[in-house]
């Protein structure tokens, strides 16, 4: 998929805008603005150029500022030209159609960090990063990015890349002597220390991902208890309608909220009533049981402030037939109304489910925010100064992967002979190559730069 003529786009986001960017890379970049140019004027690198852009048969198209980056001091390692126009999408498309017709041809999704990649200025993981910066919706996931971009996660990989080459040249050397009965070398030390790399990020990976990628947050619960109260209280923004009537809300409503960092899609649903007999109601009930099938963690909204009802428990059985447990809070709300709900009971009925009062009349839903973050991270610590350094599934299966292999091979010290242990650690190897890409196929490659956006 990677070839080397000029491409070009538009690459700043569709709509209105003071300026839009059309970017070209390659060979042609540069030809084809000053042609496009029209003033006679060479473009100098690294320096902004100020002209009218014409088309071929010298109609005037628009006033631009054109910067031409040389090769390789630039985004692509290859010649970037880069138009700034007044921004707009039509007038956008007929800055890249006038590009196009001068040679140029529409770069792919992600082609121009593709070639960044191939051109070797950035490894995968950095390419990787250029997406996650752009699509960073809070703090934690952009610093986490950042880090990656700098190369934190490449360095640690590398360095435990190093630790099994020396253990593999070690392996190898042995290998050429087999008739001498030396004893297998040991490369115990290499391996603990690489394990103890691999082992490290793959810890940060739970939280990285959960930083990363966000979860799922449906509310349920029964008619009136509060979930569309709770819904706003925690968006900060009077969002789904609220009123002292049952069944108010009966369509699922959408939105997303930053929960101590972490993105959260919280999902307001219509109250599960099994005695609905309004057709919208019922259809809003089905559409609540679907929410609650792809949620990652499911609020059970009770009133505190009235004993479990007949409703609550039906809610209860509707869970626990979902098999839901594993991922259910609780949120005690009404809790500035004295409380009438019984806490042991309900806690013999789902033991082990955190529980959290809120007041979401109030807005306080301090303790309920802190029981998401701590069932989203499980037990991982919120971060603190550090970012952490995974944050993608990819990077996590291919560590763990690596981990095992590094795993098998310091069983197999001593045990084995040395040309079956090198077949692990050459596993462990690939593994840890995939991620920064120098052990890739261009399948994956394919995949993960079809996830760009044009222009990048
Ligand atoms: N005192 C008190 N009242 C609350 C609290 N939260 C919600 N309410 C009130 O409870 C009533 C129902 O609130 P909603 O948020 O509409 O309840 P819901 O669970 O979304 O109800 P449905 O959409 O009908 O399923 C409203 O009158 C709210 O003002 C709270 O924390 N304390
Ligand atoms: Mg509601």
């Amino acid at each position: 998929m990677y070839t080397t003529d000029t491409i070009a786009a538009i690459s700043t986001p569709p709509g209105e805008g003071g300026i839009g960017v059309v970017r070209l890379s390659g060979p042609q970049a540069r030809p084809i603005a000053e042609r496009l140019l029209a003033d006679g004027a060479a473009l100098k690198s690294h320096t902004l150029h100020y002209g009218h852009l014409h088309d071929a048969d010298g109609t005037l198209i628009d006033e631009v500022m054109v910067a031409w980056m040389q090769a390789p001091r630039s985004y692509t390692r290859e010649d970037v030209v880069e138009i700034s126009g007044h921004g707009g999408a039509a007038n956008m498309q007929r800055i890249l159609q006038a590009v196009l017709r001068a040679g140029a041809r529409s770069a792919e999704a992600g082609e121009f960090t593709l070639r960044a990649f191939v051109n070797g200025r950035l490894d995968l993981t950095q390419a990787e990063a250029v997406l996650d910066i752009i699509t960073a919706q809070t703090r934690p996931a952009l610093d986490a990015a950042l880090g990656q971009l700098g190369g934190r996660l490449s360095d640690e990989v590398r360095a435990a890349r190093a630790l099994l080459l020396a253990a593999l040249a070690h392996i190898e050397a042995s290998l050429d002597f087999p008739e001498d009965d030396v004893p297998a070398p040991n490369v115990q030390p290499q391996l603990a220390q690489a394990a103890a790399i691999v082992v490290r990020l793959l810890d940060s990976a739970r939280a990285g991902i959960i930083y990363r990628q966000g979860l799922r947050c449906a509310i349920v619960g029964r008619p009136n208890v509060g979930k569309s109260s709770l819904l706003n209280a925690l968006l900060g923004v009077e969002r789904a309608i609220v009123t002292p009537i049952a069944g108010t809300t009966r369509d699922t409503v959408e939105e997303s909220a930053s929960i101590a960092g972490i993105p959260v899609a919280l999902i307001d649903t219509a109250g599960l009533n099994a005695g609905a007999t309004d057709m919208v109601e019922q259809i809003g009930i089905e559409r609540s049981r679907r929410a609650l099938a792809s949620a990652d963690l499911v609020l059970l909204t009770l009133d505190a402030s009235q004993p479990l009802t007949e409703a609550d428990h039906e809610v209860i059985a509707t869970l626990r037939e979902a098999g839901v447990e594993q991922r259910l809070i609780i949120a005690l709300n009404k809790s500035d109304l004295p409380t009438q709900l019984d806490e042991h009971n309900l806690r013999d009925m789902l033991p082990d489910v955190p529980l959290a009062y809120t007041a979401a009349l109030t807005g306080d839903t301090t303790a309920l925010e802190r029981a998401i973050v701590a069932a989203a991270l499980g037990g991982t610590q919120p971060l603190a100064a550090n970012a952490p350094l995974v944050t993608s599934a990819r990077h996590r299966d291919a560590l763990a992967r690596a981990a095992e292999s590094i795993v098998t091979a310091q069983a197999a010290v001593g045990s084995v002979p040395p040309d079956l242990l090198a077949v692990d650690i050459r596993a462990a190897l690939n593994a840890l190559g995939e991620i920064t890409g120098e052990t890739v196929g261009e399948d994956l490659l394919d995949q993960i730069f079809s996830k760009f956006c044009i222009g990048k």
